[in-house]
């Protein structure tokens, strides 16, 4: 049974996850405009992802017997200056979000909700590796700097990226079967 104040915070959490998946929706039409199909795929799947993140916390709440809240999502940014910003943006957001998983784990001790405070390991281990990602990603766009065809060879390292994905994504079905 989860307290008033355990509820309101993931419902929280609810809509800062479907406000990422909306934005990365809105980076990922974006980036496809600029041709850019390798990272437009990438934030497709991040889109997804999000969704899902939104999703798990929707149906534990459930779980546990409360009200999960469907939340309205204020407007997205719909243009971007450039890659760079656009992955900061990114970067800046996910952090925000770990920010937040990591306020509801300290509600859970002081709640001692430990149904929760179990729940919530999966988003702790999947922010850091979001934050990692996201930093890999600025180095490498770092490093292509501003060239005439940095645009061509960000994307070819994004899609360098989704390959790895792809690969570790089958990998773990793998295991799993
Ligand atoms: Fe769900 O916030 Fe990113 O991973």
């Amino acid at each position: 049974m989860l307290t008033k104040k355990m509820e309101a915070a993931l419902n929280k959490q609810i809509e800062l996850e479907a406000y990422a998946s909306f934005l990365y929706l809105s980076m990922a039409s974006w980036l496809d405009i600029q041709g850019m199909n390798g990272s437009a795929q990438f934030m497709h799947r991040q889109s997804v992802e999000e969704r899902d993140h939104m999703l798990r916390i929707f149906h534990y709440i459930s779980d546990v017997d409360g009200h999960p809240l469907t939340p309205s999502v204020k407007q997205v940014p719909l243009k971007f200056t450039s890659p760079q910003e656009l992955f900061e943006m990114v970067y800046e957001h996910e952090k925000k979000v770990t920010a937040s998983i990591n306020k509801i784990v300290d509600l859970s001790y002081k709640e001692n909700d430990y149904a929760t405070l179990n729940f919530l390991q999966w988003y702790v281990a999947e922010q850091m590796e979001e934050e990692a990602l996201m930093r890999t990603i600025l180095d490498r766009i770092k490093l292509i700097g501003n060239g005439p065809q940095s645009l061509y060879y960000i994307d070819k390292e994004m899609e360098k990226i989704n390959q790895a994905e792809a690969s570790a994504a089958a990998a773990e079905a793998d295991a799993e079967a």
